[in-house]
């Protein structure tokens, strides 16, 4: 069972408080504006990036490490970056640090709480309550902290306390810091460190200092991490043990910003100390920092902007279901990361264009302007030839980087899907008539002709058995040596092209195209002919055949014998039909259903295939090889939804949503679906379950899409709102609001056993068929579907 403390939910504001500071040392929470991402564990330790346009940090560890893209699992240690603050009450000789580490003292009383627009510790520790908050402003890139510090004893005392900010080892070239006292602020400077000239130039924008604001001048100071440790170490750095820190500057070695306050309390007394921390290009922009923001009123009015912005992140689904954990994660958590996805793009500025383009589509439900905007700016890229970009740049200087420098064929895939997702919801079908130019010409065509191109263009990418060549990875960016000798293909990327091609049939059919819907819907049943003749293998479908002629992901592989894509996707396009279904169903809560959901395949490779490639060089059980991997779990349990197979795709969704049973083992909190939970629970049962942390996904798109359109069963269409809704057969009822197309419809769904068909009444008055018409529709309207009993299996 649960330790009942572990953390709590508040039902209200969403919020989530943990009581423990070492029961799952891991557990965090994030914040971000338009440029700038934290992320901060319960223990203190931070991940700060800000975009400048790239990805870049002012928080570093100990030593010089390249820079990539966010990274899974990610580890903490001591010296790691983190916002520190360091106690010492002197006359009762004891010393203790919030939020926790790095003196790891525990506290009397610790509660960690993750608000949408602010994190905040309270803390109570023999003498002394410590409240220490962050917010992120709206505008600059800088977080905003205030630490709280009240006397609770009943005579006087002194407390000296230390904030101390990780700046790291930023620069082999030239790194400094010293406390300025005109600014009242310490600050470093460095020198990105480069090689081209040409980067010279690029560089000149960079923000290359970082500082510490204090609103109280300190006492006293150190910029530098030797000076700091001294010849001790992050528990107990040996400058705190003498009577001040010695104002030493950092000059050519690794900075720190640590400033030291003495405080004299009464009795009950709280003294309220705010500093501001973040990078800047030069003096003149910290000071005004400060002269905007730093007082109680400026971070009074900073936070209330962070709370205002915090509210607008409403969802347009409410639900007041029988399950609370899922209440509290889709009302409070699911939108925010959804909304996370649609604004900050994952830091980066060229988006894989498929994790592009699916992040869009999330916002269909919530912003549905973003998602037309993502269809512009992808399809003005798009090259005159059909072929849509590995990435898409959105930045003047931005270039395709990392993995956007690898072939992929499946980009072009996403188009249709994603496009119907926004027609579906808005009725926006003027946007197909949009006139668009082409990356490598400027003439313009409509936006319906580029996803014709684009379907043109699949088309072309299949082989003479009609099937999708891969070429260095589709959906599974490290499935890089299927075929990239130019033959190998994949079932997956032929499944998504299937129905890509349905998808586009069914919108030409709208636009009044009948005979390109002919086309391609036959060019799809064409192709589901082929996958079903190529793939199925007797109880599911495999995931490939290399480039040698090899079919793999089938029961004769020892390795990688069942991949959960290829089993949703044959789903989602129809190449299953009702007989495949309970086969593919059996085989992968079989070979694949884990405690934590369902992995991505199984067995798990253990060395390398080098007919399939890097993908199967990743460790056991992590990503791509094997890990309960989210957003593969997600397109299973919208394929299952479709189906009407609503049990096993509850319980897939159920799988995805943490809470205080499994909280520990994943160590993360149920603020964020990851994208993956460690799998091979043959070889590592120890380690199964556990989060990679990391809140990038194309899962949460889905998840939303499955509860809105799915569960809640209200998806738009061409009439109007089809009213479906889809319950587990334990669900007596639910309750749910939705905004769609400027209307707020109130959802009640109750069970009659009586009935044999759903009934459903708008307003009181019995609708005839399952779609309901906007026309003269009152704003407000309340929708009562009564469903019959749950059929038995
Ligand atoms: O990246 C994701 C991609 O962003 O992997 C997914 C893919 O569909 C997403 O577009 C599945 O492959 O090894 C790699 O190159 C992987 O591509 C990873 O980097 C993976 C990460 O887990 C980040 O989310």
């Amino acid at each position: 069972m649960p330790t009942p403390s572990l953390y709590t939910l508040n039902d209200d504001n969403g919020d989530i408080t943990v009581h423990d500071s070492t029961a799952v040392a891991t557990a965090g929470g994030y914040l971000w504006n338009h440029r700038l991402l934290l992320n901060m564990t319960c223990q203190g330790y931070a991940n700060v990036h800000f975009m400048q346009p790239e990805p870049a940090s002012y928080s570093c560890g100990p030593a010089l490490e390249a820079k990539t893209f966010l990274q899974p699992e990610h580890q903490y240690y001591p010296g790691h970056p983190g916002r520190f603050f360091y106690f010492h009450d002197k006359q009762a000789d004891y010393r203790f640090s919030a939020p926790y580490a790095p003196v790891n003292a525990r506290h009397d009383r610790f509660a960690f709480d993750i608000k949408k627009h602010q994190l905040s510790w309270t803390i109570e520790h023999k003498h002394w309550r410590i409240e220490l908050c962050v917010h992120l402003p709206q505008h600059e890139v800088a977080e905003f902290w205030s630490l709280s510090i009240t006397n609770t004893d009943n005579q006087l005392r002194t407390l000296q306390h230390c904030s101390c900010f990780n700046i790291g080892n930023q620069s082999w070239m030239n790194q400094s810091a010293t406390y300025e006292p005109t600014l009242g602020a310490l600050v470093a400077n460095k020198v990105t460190p480069y090689q081209k000239t040409a980067d010279y130039a690029k560089q000149q924008h960079y923000l290359e200092q970082t500082y510490l604001l204090s609103e109280q001048v300190p006492d006293s100071w150190t910029a530098s991490l030797r000076d700091f440790l001294g010849e001790g170490d992050w528990q107990q750095p040996q400058s705190l043990l003498y009577e001040e820190l010695d104002r030493e500057p950092a000059i050519y070695e690794t900075p720190l910003a640590a400033l030291q306050f003495s405080r004299d309390y009464l009795p009950g007394e709280r003294q309220c100390f705010r500093f501001v921390f973040g990078p800047a290009k030069d003096h003149s922009s910290i000071r005004r920092i400060r002269d905007d923001h730093l007082s109680a009123a400026g971070f009074a009015a900073s936070l209330e902007a962070a709370l205002q912005r915090a509210r607008q992140w409403q969802p347009k689904i409410h639900l007041q279901s029988p399950d609370d954990k899922l209440n509290h994660f889709v009302n409070h958590w699911l939108c925010r990361q959804v909304i996370y996805h649609g604004e900050t793009q994952r830091l980066t500025t060229d988006p894989q264009t498929r994790n592009y383009l699916q992040d869009a589509m999330g916002m269909c439900f919530i912003d549905p302007a973003i998602m037309r905007t993502a269809l512009l700016t992808t399809l003005a890229q798009q090259h005159s030839n059909g072929e849509v970009p590995d990435g898409i740049l959105l930045h003047p200087d931005a270039e395709l980087k990392y993995i956007n420098q690898i072939p992929h064929s499946d980009h072009a895939a996403w188009l249709p899907i994603c496009l119907a997702v926004y027609i579906d919801e808005t009725a926006d079908t003027e946007l197909m008539f949009a006139s668009i130019g082409y990356a490598d010409s400027t003439v313009k065509a409509p936006l319906w002709l580029h996803i014709d191109k684009a379907m043109d263009y699949l088309r072309n990418n299949l082989d003479e058995r009609n099937l999708s060549l891969i070429a260095e990875g589709d959906w599974c960016d490290p499935m890089n040596m299927v075929g990239h000798q130019g033959k190998g293909v994949s079932a997956w990327l032929s499944m998504a092209t299937a129905w890509s091609f349905q998808l586009w049939g069914a919108l030409c059919q709208r636009i009044n195209k009948p005979k390109k819907a002919d086309y391609w819907l036959q060019q799809a049943r064409r192709l589901n002919q082929s996958i079903n003749d190529y793939f199925w293998q007797d109880s599911w479908y495999a995931r490939g055949i290399t480039d040698a002629g090899r079919t793999f992901g089938t029961p004769k592989d020892e390795e990688g014998q069942i991949f959960l894509n290829p089993q949703s996707w044959a789903l989602l396009c129809g190449a299953a039909d009702s007989d495949k279904l309970p086969h593919i169903i059996h085989a992968v809560q079989q070979h694949l259903m884990t405690a934590h959901g369902p992995q991505m395949l199984a067995p798990p490779y253990t060395r390398m295939h080098q007919d399939i490639g890097r993908l199967t060089q990743k460790f056991p059980g992590v990503a791509e090889n094997g890990s309960v991997y989210c957003h593969a779990a997600a397109f299973y349990l919208y394929a299952l939804w479709q189906q009407g197979k609503t049990d096993e795709a509850f319980a897939v969704l159920d799988s995805l949503i943490t809470d205080p049973s499994n909280c520990r083992q994943r160590g993360q909190l149920p603020v964020y679906i990851p994208n993956y939970f460690r799998g091979a629970p043959q070889l590592y049962p120890q380690h199964l379950g556990r989060s990679s942390r990391l809140f990038n996904t194309g899962t949460v798109a889905w998840v939303l899409r499955a509860i809105v359109e799915e569960l809640c069963g209200l998806k738009g269409c061409e009439e109007g709102l089809h009213i479906q809704p889809k319950l587990p057969s334990h669900w007596p009822s639910l309750t749910a609001t939705r905004t769609f197309r400027g209307h707020r419809f109130d959802l009640r769904v109750t069970r009659n056993t009586a009935l044999s068909a759903p009934k459903i009444q708008v307003n009181g008055q019995r609708l005839k068929t399952s779609v309901l018409s906007l026309e003269g529709l009152a704003t407000h309207c309340v929708l009562d579907v009564q469903l019959p009993a749950p059929q038995k299996e």
